[in-house]
């Protein structure tokens, strides 16, 4: 059979599943170009995943909080559900519903089906937020899209750099794709990451001062001529402006803030220009209060050496959006910025809380403030999912959920161009999030037919819309969606170097570098190697939990490796056991994102920011987070 994983992940991997005595057995599709037919660890791990003695069997119900979860059958618990959405929305009114919805699953149906019951009844959703959202917003004020080269592009280049990201965790296929090829590979992050000790240059960078680096690179370009003039002359749009601007940036300035030395700054303006390299701009980095200009800055430098999308940040191939119906909307929608759940809960304005493909009670920030605001505000949750979650903990109905393996979907990716084919192998426990759908729409009498539209209904359509068919998926389990002719979506329909859309937006038109220091030191949670997020730790279990920490800033705490440590700011405190690390910079600590709170008493998401930026669409900035360090 073919399978897809769904994971929320940049490779989006082909997989050949086959159930044998009724055992899984997975291993990666061979022919696919991009994932090759290697799975990464936790790929490979996925049949224990799927026979976890942990997954949801049966519907639970209880008061909140208040006593122990009862089992019930599916049609007390869907009955319960439809009832008190019901008797929500004529006490409150629609909008007092929110679905709260993510990348759990990212196939096209299972991702989106849902959305439809909830657009039909005018319910309140969800302004994304959460991941890659700077970065989206400041794509577009330099090229129109956030979408970027096709990564088999990559074929025909020198050298890649990865831009705060930490590629061979979290993008192996990519990072295996541009081995293959040869390109030189080069870093920049603020931690000596796996990638980094895999690449042939390392720019260790201080957090936050990124934008900087980028225009003392630009400067160092533009101001020896190395650019490709032909082409910015015919693709850029404001460069004598920005050629001003740049004479702004001082060079010492540079290398005082960022930490990497002038020479340094020069050696990577010079050979970038020459091999012309590409540039995969990490989500993780723009987590940051500064990460919006950042990403604009650093999406200038490819332009600069004459590429037209010389960047890798998202991929759009398909159009999507007839699996989710907004048609069915009669009212304009209202969107709750997703970082901002906490405050519209405690406004009052939600009152009923649907969570699916999401753990938001270990992946959103400042996690006491959340928990405190769902339990003081009387709001009615209930959950979708596999397990019995942190934020399953926390809801009044759980309703469980059946995996990729047990239905049938498709998936594009936000990393290639390719769409793969996701078929059923078998069925174990739990629902799909399109037969729950369907389920509620019935209960609450509803009797539009596209509430009740099947799966491969939905997929046959979102293909044929897209030019695709299902047949020709069927060959080999996936096809090449192959890019169009493409313009630059921005006002002048070139790069703007000078962004009118920033502007607009009131901004500077230029990218600007804002100095960014906290009290105590910066942490940093970023991606764990065996996890999605939260995902997985319940079933493989091989976390890592630990502080690392500098060993100049443990020296002057008195902490030594492994002793306990509390780590602790004005969001809250949680125990751990510090790990000495020179990977880390000096005032930088880190911990690992988002592991469950029910197996390990804590997560980071206790002490974690959840200011948003708000010019960029309220992203999140997860990185922009101070905390103290104390032995216990
Ligand atoms: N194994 C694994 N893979 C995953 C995921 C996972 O949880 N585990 N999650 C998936 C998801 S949802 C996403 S969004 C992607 C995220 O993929 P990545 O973008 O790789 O995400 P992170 O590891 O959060 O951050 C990357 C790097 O940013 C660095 N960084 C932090 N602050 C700064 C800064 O100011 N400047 C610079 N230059 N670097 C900085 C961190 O040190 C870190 O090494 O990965 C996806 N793939
Ligand atoms: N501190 C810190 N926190 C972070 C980040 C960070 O860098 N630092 N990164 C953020 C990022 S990039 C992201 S994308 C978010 C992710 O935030 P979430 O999407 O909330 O995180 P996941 O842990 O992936 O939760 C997905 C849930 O979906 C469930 N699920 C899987 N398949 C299905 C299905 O088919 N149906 C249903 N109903 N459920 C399913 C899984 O069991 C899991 O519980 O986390 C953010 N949190
Ligand atoms: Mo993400």
């Amino acid at each position: 059979m073919f399978s897809v994983c769904m994971r929320d992940c940049y490779d989006t991997c082909a997989i050949i599943s086959e159930l044998r005595d009724g055992k899984l057995f997975v291993k990666g599709n061979p022919d696919h170009p991009i994932t090759r037919g290697f799975l990464c660890p936790k790929g490979a791990l996925l049949p224990k995943w799927f026979h976890s003695e942990e997954r949801l069997k049966k519907p639970l119900m209880r008061e909140m909080l208040k006593d122990k979860f009862k089992e019930v059958e599916w049609d007390e618990a869907i009955k319960a559900v439809a009832d008190k959405l019901k008797e929500t929305i004529e006490n409150y009114g629609s909008e007092s519903v929110l679905v709260y919805n993510y990348a759990g699953d990212r196939g096209v149906v299972n991702y989106a089906f849902p959305l439809r019951l909830f657009h039909y009844l005018n319910t309140a959703m969800l302004d994304y937020g959460i991941c890659d959202r700077a970065g989206q917003e400041a794509l577009k004020d330099v090229y129109g899209t956030a979408v970027g080269m096709d990564p088999e592009d990559l074929k025909n280049q020198k050298l890649i750099v990865y831009w705060g990201i930490n590629a061979f965790w979290t993008n192996l296929h990519g990072f295996m794709f541009a081995k293959k090829y040869n390109l030189e590979k080069w870093v920049v992050d603020v931690v000596k990451t796996e990638t980094a000790k895999k690449s042939e240059k390392f720019f260790q960078i201080r957090p936050n001062t990124d934008a900087l680096f980028a225009l003392g690179i630009a400067k160092v370009i533009v101001e020896n001529e190395l650019y490709d003039k032909d082409f910015v002359r015919e693709n850029v749009y404001g460069f004598e402006e920005f050629t001003e601007y740049l004479k702004k940036i001082n060079l010492d300035f540079v290398s005082e803030e960022t930490g990497i030395g002038r020479k340094r700054i020069e050696e990577f303006a010079f050979e970038y220009s020459e091999k012309r390299g590409v540039i995969h701009i990490g989500y993780g980095f723009q987590r940051s209060l500064n990460g919006g200009e950042a990403v604009r800055a650093v999406s200038i430098l490819p332009a600069l050496v004459g590429h037209k999308f010389g960047f890798i940040y998202d991929m759009k191939t398909i159009d999507k959006s007839y699996a989710e119906g907004a048609f069915l909307r009669t009212k304009p929608v209202k969107r709750v910025p997703q970082m901002k759940l906490a405050e519209y809960i405690e406004n009052g304005e939600i009152k009923f809380l649907y969570i699916y493909n999401a753990n938001p009670l270990a992946s959103l920030p400042n996690q006491n403030r959340l928990r405190s605001a769902i339990i003081e505000n009387d709001v009615f949750v209930v959950t979708h999912d596999i397990f019995l979650t942190d934020t399953a903990l926390y809801s009044h109905v759980v309703l469980p959920a059946n995996t990729f393996f047990e239905r049938f979907d498709i998936a594009d990716s936000y990393y290639h161009r390719y769409v793969a084919l996701n078929e059923p192998v078998t069925r174990l426990y739990g629902k799909s999030n399109s037969e729950v759908t369907r389920m509620l729409a019935k209960a609450m009498g509803i009797e539009n037919p596209y509430l009740y539209e099947s799966d491969e209904e939905v997929v046959r359509k979102v293909l044929e819309m897209n030019g695709l068919s299902l047949k020709e998926l069927k060959k080999k389990g996936f096809v090449k969606v192959e890019a169009k002719e493409r313009k630059y979506g921005t006002p002048s329909g070139k790069i703007e170097f000078y962004s009118q859309r920033a502007l607009k937006r009131g901004l500077s038109p230029f990218p600007e570098y804002k100095p960014l220091k906290g009290k105590g030191l910066q942490l940093l949670s970023p991606t764990w190697k065996l996890t999605i997020t939260s995902q997985y730790h319940n079933t493989y279990n091989i976390i890592d939990p630990h502080l690392y920490i500098n060993p100049r800033d443990a020296k002057v705490r008195g902490i030594k490796e492994n002793d306990e440590v509390e780590v602790f700011n004005e969001y809250g405190k949680i125990k751990t056991v510090a790990k000495i690390s020179e990977d880390v910079p000096e005032g930088v600590v880190i911990l690992y994102k988002a592991f469950w709170v029910r197996l390990l008493g804590w997560n980071v998401n206790f002490l974690t920011s959840d200011e948003t930026v708000e010019k960029y669409g309220n992203a999140s900035a997860f990185h922009s987070t101070w905390v103290e360090v104390k032995k216990v």
